[in-house]
């Protein structure tokens, strides 16, 4: 079998990628609001994560399926009902932007279709702020989101390459974090053939939504118009659920009923929410906005964060999660959908903070474990054959209400190729304590005459969910990355 050749590597990026910057995540959008009702929607539901996300830039693109105009007066409208709801926002949490600081963000790009529009050395205001944004003094990487074409991105990059010192660009370049919803015009791929150390999550495709109904981020909502979902439970994203948990106040009211499937480009900003999962740090570990292994996909001049894998190792970018039937499902989009109805019921509580005083709404619980509060990771090292006592009872909820526990082994989460997560079982996995027995540094491999032995050490990843019993019910998590090390005996 040719599978375990490994492939030539154009520029060998590091196959492990560790964002250990605190604070807010900071995070520029690129949009072809206008086009369908999409971007519109994604764009409520990330007003409503601006208390946690520093939102650094809402900039109106075009896209395969808008190529000749923007609508940032689209954006301009609906920050400006997040004004109209914000006060009543900060009597549930604190930390919201005010619409004028929003509306300073906003801007447009090329008003046309693809690299072809670029202007390098007069770039659109829109490519300015893109730049004046990653140029700003701050230890944090930005994150741009491509909701559609990625053309203000490409000028942005263009103008800097042609401006400053190969030294400067590489800083300049270094600082970005892009995560693209497909390819929705021509200037993705000559981008990531230009720029190969960018930073980029995505799935290669063709302009034209022909190849989305493969892609990671149709786990948002696409069971059914892409038909790829199967296992997923499809309650929560439908046009009448919607209506009645989201379409509510001024700022619901910009909430349109979905075309063909809810909020596709939203993936790109999920995993930097602040629940716990601590996803941003790295696409290997899986959160609300998918997993993503290293990767060069054919085709490709370089690789980057996207789906596949080494079918041979069984280390790839798929989840295998139980359906909502029971059974197991093994797919990208599981990599999303397995957290659907907490991302979802998150959405509809934020939404009702937008209409009802902190009394009468729900708000997260928060995790204790072992007397680590906050959202960070919680590292440990056990011996092999030891067990690794946890207790979250100290875990709280802000209305006082009883908190469910579920621990589980995420194996997918953090493995390279070659590589096979730690061996761990838990006990009690729906109390607040849990008991981890480290087996052995790695798992058996699928073929065990044919894998290697078990290294000197090896991590897998816990997951801890804290479900509260309000209404809509929120859940947060505590990631635990176990690293086991062989016992050391006289
Ligand atoms: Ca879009
Ligand atoms: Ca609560």
């Amino acid at each position: 079998m040719a599978a375990c050749a490994a492939p030539a590597l154009a520029a060998p990026l590091p196959a492990e990628h560790l964002d250990t910057a605190e604070g807010k995540p900071r995070l520029f959008v690129l949009s072809d609001i206008g086009n369908e009702p999409d971007d519109q929607m994604s764009l409520v539901r990330l007003l409503l994560y601006s208390n946690e996300i520093d939102i650094e830039g809402l900039v109106a693109t075009t896209s395969t399926f808008q190529k000749s105009v923007t609508h940032s007066e689209t954006i301009r409208a609906i920050v400006a009902d997040f004004g109209k709801v914000r006060p009543r926002l900060l009597d549930n949490a604190p930390g919201w932007p005010t619409a004028q600081a929003l509306a300073e963000t906003i801007a447009s790009g090329p008003a046309a279709y693809g690299v072809a529009a670029i202007d390098a050395a007069s770039p659109s205001e829109g490519a300015r702020k893109l730049i004046a944004a990653a140029d700003r003094a701050d230890t944090r990487p930005l994150w741009v989101d491509l909701w559609g074409g990625a053309n203000t991105l490409a000028e942005a990059l263009a103008h800097v390459r042609a401006t400053r010192s190969a030294e400067e660009l590489a800083r300049f370049v270094a600082r970005l974090r892009v995560y693209a919803i497909s390819d929705q015009d021509d200037a993705g791929p000559s981008i990531r053939r230009e720029f190969p150390d960018l930073f980029w999550i995505g799935s290669p495709s063709t302009p034209d939504s022909g190849d989305f109904a493969k892609a990671t981020w149709t786990g948002i909502s696409g069971d059914k118009y892409y038909l790829n979902g199967e296992g997923a439970d499809f309650t929560t994203v439908t046009n009448e659920w919607l209506g009645a948990h989201i379409r509510k106040g001024p700022l619901g009211a910009h909430y349109p009923r979905y075309w063909f499937i809810m909020e596709g480009d939203t993936p790109a900003f999920l995993g930097l929410i602040d629940n716990g999962l601590e996803a941003r740090r790295s696409p290997s570990w899986g959160g609300w906005g998918g997993r993503y292994v290293m990767r060069q996909p054919y085709g490709e001049s370089r690789p980057l964060w996207t789906q596949g894998g080494d079918m041979f190792y069984r280390i790839a970018s798929q989840d295998t999660v139980e359906g909502a039937d029971g059974r197991p499902h093994t797919s990208d989009q599981a990599t999303i959908w397995r957290w659907r109805t907490a991302f979802q019921n998150d959405f509809a509580a934020r939404m009702d903070w937008t209409v009802k005083p902190f009394a009468q709404a729900n708000h997260a619980p928060r995790i204790a474990i072992e007397g680590s509060a906050g959202t960070g990771v919680v590292e440990r090292t056990v011996r092999k054959g030891e067990v690794l006592h946890l207790d979250a009872g100290a875990s709280t909820d802000p209305d006082g209400q009883k908190l469910t526990y579920r621990w589980f082994l995420y194996n997918e989460a953090g493995v390279k190729n070659g590589e096979r997560p730690a061996d761990l079982t838990l006990s009690q996995a729906s109390d607040a304590k849990v008991a981890i027995t480290a087996r052995d540094t790695c798992t058996a491999g699928w073929l065990p005459d044919l894998a290697p032995p078990c290294p000197a050490s090896g991590k897998a990843h816990v997951i801890l969910a804290v479900t509260d019993g309000g209404s809509p019910a929120i859940t947060r998590y505590r990631r635990v990355i176990v690293t086991v090390t062989q016992a050391k005996r006289r």
